[in-house]
């Protein structure tokens, strides 16, 4: 089983925590909490840099190993990134979980070392480096 996990930050107290556990070549379940969020729809993905100095900005495109297009976690034709939206209560909090085949933890394809980012309206609020778990 191998582990990674994300601390998100970002401004006006967004933050959030997300764990990534992947069983061989399995899928990968994705579980997560969020806080100081709008309430509402948010996109979640996984952009290909891990580079969040300079915001969303730094972090590049959508993941897209397989050259795709931009779509819905259960389209055939998706960045391996698009993980879809997460939706946050009126309290500004959400918890989650995500089983995907397309993030891989380990190969050439591995999402480890790459920016998770909570998309807000209009601003891009939250975002962290995957890193590998003990
Ligand atoms: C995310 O939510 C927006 C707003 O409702 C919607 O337009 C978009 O299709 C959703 N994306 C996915 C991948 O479901
Ligand atoms: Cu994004
Ligand atoms: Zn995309």
């Amino acid at each position: 089983m191998v582990k990674a996990v994300v601390v998100l930050g970002g401004k006006e107290g967004v933050g959030g925590t997300v764990y990534f556990t992947q069983d061989g070549d399995g899928p990968t379940s994705v579980t997560g909490t969020l806080s100081g969020l709008q309430p509402g729809l948010h996109g979640f993905h996984v952009h290909a840099l891990g580079d969040t100095t300079n915001g969303c900005m730094s972090t590049g495109p959508h993941f897209n190993p397989a050259g795709k297009e931009h779509g819905a976690p259960e389209d055939d034709n998706r960045h391996a990134g698009d993980l879809g939206n997460v939706t946050v209560g009126d309290d500004g909090t959400a918890t989650f979980t995500i089983v995907d085949c397309q993030i891989p933890l380990t190969g050439p394809n591995s999402i480890v070392g790459r920016a998770v980012v909570v998309h807000g309206d209009p601003d891009d609020l939250g975002k962290g480096v995957i890193g590998l778990q003990a």
